[in-house]
């Protein structure tokens, strides 16, 4: 681990040397997160001819902090090209996610998803995908005597928000978090209620809503449950999977004509939702993909059968995998 981490200081060193005072644009994923946003920030501070760059709404916690740290962010669509070195990118390495980033240059590129969708290069790459956060690999390639108080408070917010209340988490992070909160001098309450901030009102009945109608079944050794709800379909999920193996929420689009839907596992499993919901999304003729615990899709048909789709194609999923055991 720890020589890992020093093969991507010395990538991210190299980078520094080179492009440490150029014209960049810092660029992340569209509905930013906390990591996202922390860790734009965090290289906003190191690299002094920077902006950051992000589209569309961002999730609350993303938006808090930016108020807290008067985080100031531009639309990548606006800049012109020829008045930057290039773009860095934090958080992902999909253009699906940024798609505006595409023609840009990327000089380094910070992430640490799974390579499935990766189709971004950087002429610098700095991945680590057993770490639970991209502020984590960040915390590590920055010298301590770089993380001022404001940084040190965004990471440590990134790195609680991204491990899911620790289910992802390795001693690494634990051992950064302790670190960060000693410079950032913040209470564990407060950088939680960053990293997990409360639902809006409107957000809370939703989710009761949702929980209403929860169906269930017990297949294939799995407690699986479906549910419609009008938003929130990501929390919807979340909260199913306090008591179900697998939670697959939907919600129609009455714009799109077609159903979103958020698939959710408990953390014990060992499903891959996303080559689930990329299977479903290729017999409804739509797309699906994400994280092994945290997917989603969206298809041209209604809630109903999309529901459905999910769970038969993860029972044949289970039962094929139980096959090659
Ligand atoms: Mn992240």
């Amino acid at each position: 681990m720890k020589n890992e981490m020093e093969t991507l200081k010395k990538t991210f060193e190299k980078f520094l040397a080179k492009y440490g005072s150029a014209k960049i644009a810092i660029v992340t994923h569209s509905r930013a997160d906390v990591d996202a946003i922390g860790s734009a920030y965090a290289m906003n501070k190191i690299l002094p001819n920077s902006i950051i760059c992000t589209s569309e709404e961002m999730r609350e916690g993303a938006r808090l902090l930016c108020e807290k740290l008067d985080i100031k962010v531009k639309d990548l669509r606006n800049l012109k090209k020829t008045d930057f070195e290039g773009i860095v990118v934090v958080d992902t390495s999909a253009y699906t996610l940024v798609p505006e980033a595409k023609g840009w240059e990327i000089l380094c590129m910070i992430d640490h998803h799974r390579s499935d969708g990766k189709d971004m290069h950087g002429e610098f790459e700095i991945i680590d995908h057993e770490s639970p956060s991209t502020a984590e690999i960040i915390t590590g390639i920055l010298d301590d005597g770089n993380i001022g108080k404001e940084t040190a408070f965004a990471l440590a917010i990134a790195i609680i928000a991204d491990a899911a209340r620790f289910k992802s988490a390795r001693t690494n992070t634990f051992e950064t978090l302790a670190k960060l909160m000693k410079i950032s001098k913040a209470e564990y309450s407060e950088l939680l209620s960053f990293a997990e901030p409360e639902p809006k009102q409107e957000a809370k009945i939703a989710m009761l809503s949702a929980m209403k109608k929860v169906n269930y079944i017990y297949a294939a050794g799995h407690v699986i449950a479906t549910t419609e709800t009008e938003s929130n379909e990501s929390d919807v999920a979340s909260l199913i999977t306090e008591a179900a193996d697998v939670a697959f929420v939907a919600k129609w689009k009455d714009r799109e004509q077609e159903t979103r839907i958020s698939a959710r596992a408990m953390k014990s499993t060992d499903i891959h939702l996303n080559t689930v919901m990329a299977e479903v999304g290729r017999e409804l003729g739509g797309v699906g993909g994400g994280h092994p615990k945290a997917a989603g899709l969206a298809v041209p048909v209604h809630t109903d059968e999309a529901l459905q789709k999910c769970i038969d194609i993860f029972i044949r999923y289970v039962e094929k995998q139980k096959k090659y055991e």
